[in-house]
């Protein structure tokens, strides 16, 4: 019988930090797993490799399910992104190795093909207006069906999801940088250039927009209502979602669509937002919630209460994580839309995927497993970078949601 022979943690920084799982088997299989926790990376490398490693050497493969269990149910301590991204990185993986022996591709071992192609949506940001609707333009241009738009807010001198000039990456800073925010402003401007957006661009394609935690309850919900009129295709975490009963009072005032769930981390996080429907997308990725094993139950709870899906997928998460999005995301019935930022060119150097994108839509290479390889030669050309994500203060110097 085959057992896991080996589990290590690569950590590398092509263009930006990545942690990877790779279990090999005494049969010399291997399997990845992306365990990236974007500023908190080798709080999970520690995770894996002083606790869940070393228990899980002599383990059978391919019994992902009781591992799973094993890995969460088994530790007492339960729960959190640092844990659920270490299970994630190795459910990942013991997938991975699984189509491998199966000769699959990991779509077809979680019940094959329910659409052609996932939809996906970029980001468009600019610190004006006129940067963001050239940003729109180009991407409409090359094919995409939905957009992201996010604009700087006058008056603020940062803003969350808005790349200077680049790619958008907000770990930015040796310590966390402090950024200034302001609802009012955020308010008073956002509505106005979502219209704006409509107005220039028209309604052929779903336009999308993160609020990323910023407003209060009554807040989101006057935001809501403000944007009805650009028919959105759902505003993204209105408000934090630890008291998910808040949602209750967004939901009474406002039809705009509404999405959570990317730092939200099991079943336990978003029961309560699918059960009482009070969200239509939910937003949790295979990197964050402990993997496929875990995100698939998610989508299947979703389904029953017509939820659709639209995992987080920024650029933070690795070519792995989206890999296994992509397997999951074709094979879900009540899949409704993927995040998809791209990689920059040293990324592709370390993770060679066969990932492909065409009108809007990406899809796999029918390569068994997750069709994902890591270059070590080319990783150990990009070291560990430290970086951290930055804090938001009010204008009167507290500390606000990032
Ligand atoms: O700020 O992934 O929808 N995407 C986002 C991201 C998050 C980062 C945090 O690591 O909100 O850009
Ligand atoms: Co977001």
């Amino acid at each position: 019988m085959s057992l896991i022979d080996r589990v290590e943690v690569l950590v590398t920084a092509p263009g930006r930090n990545f942690v990877t799982v790779r279990l090999t088997t005494s049969d010399g299989l291997t399997g990845l797993g992306d365990a990236t926790l974007n500023g908190r990376e080798l709080a999970v490398v520690a995770y894996i490799r002083d606790h869940l490693g070393p228990a899980l050497i002599g383990k059978d493969p391919a019994r992902i399910e009781d591992l799973w269990q094993y890995l969460f149910k088994g530790a007492y301590w339960r729960r959190g992104p640092v844990t659920m991204t270490a299970i994630a990185g190795i459910d990942t993986a013991l997938w991975d190795i699984k189509g491998k022996v199966a000769g699959l591709p990991v779509y077809q071992l979680l019940g094959g093909r329910s659409r052609s192609g996932v939809m996906v949506y970029p980001h468009a940001s600019g610190e004006t207006e006129a940067e963001l609707f050239d940003e729109i333009e180009r991407y409409l241009d090359q094919g995409y069906r939905a957009v992201r738009a996010q604009c700087g807010v006058p008056g603020l001198e940062t803003a969350y999801g808005v790349g200077h000039g680049g790619r958008y990456e907000p770990a930015n800073g040796k310590l966390p940088a402090e950024e200034i925010w302001s609802s009012e402003a955020y308010l008073d401007f956002a509505p106005r250039y979502l219209r704006k957006v409509r107005e220039r661009f028209g309604f052929g394609f779903h336009l999308l927009h993160d609020v990323h935690n910023r407003l209060s309850p009554i807040e989101a919900a006057r935001f809501g209502k403000a944007v009805e009129e650009c028919a959105l295709f759902w505003i993204e975490d209105p408000t934090p979602a630890e008291n998910q009963e808040s949602f209750r009072l967004i939901r009474q005032h406002t039809t705009t669509p509404l999405a959570v769930g990317e730092t939200l981390t099991s079943i336990w996080d978003v029961r309560q937002l699918i059960v009482e429907q009070l969200i239509d997308y939910v937003r949790t990725t295979v990197t964050h919630v402990g993997g496929l094993t875990h995100l698939r139950r998610i989508f299947d709870l979703a389904a029953l209460y017509q939820v659709r899906t639209g995992s987080h997928g920024a650029s933070d998460l690795s070519p792995v994580s989206l890999a296994a999005a992509v397997h999951l995301d074709l094979t879900t019935p009540n899949f409704g839309i993927q995040e998809y930022m791209g990689y920059p060119p040293e990324t592709d150097e370390v993770f060679h995927t066969g990932i492909s994108l065409r009108d809007g839509y990406l899809d796999v290479a029918e390569e068994p497993g997750l069709g994902v390889e890591y270059d070590d030669a080319a990783a150990v050309r990009f070291p560990y970078n430290p970086k951290y994500l930055p804090v938001a203060r009010r204008l009167d110097g507290s500390i606000h949601d990032w």
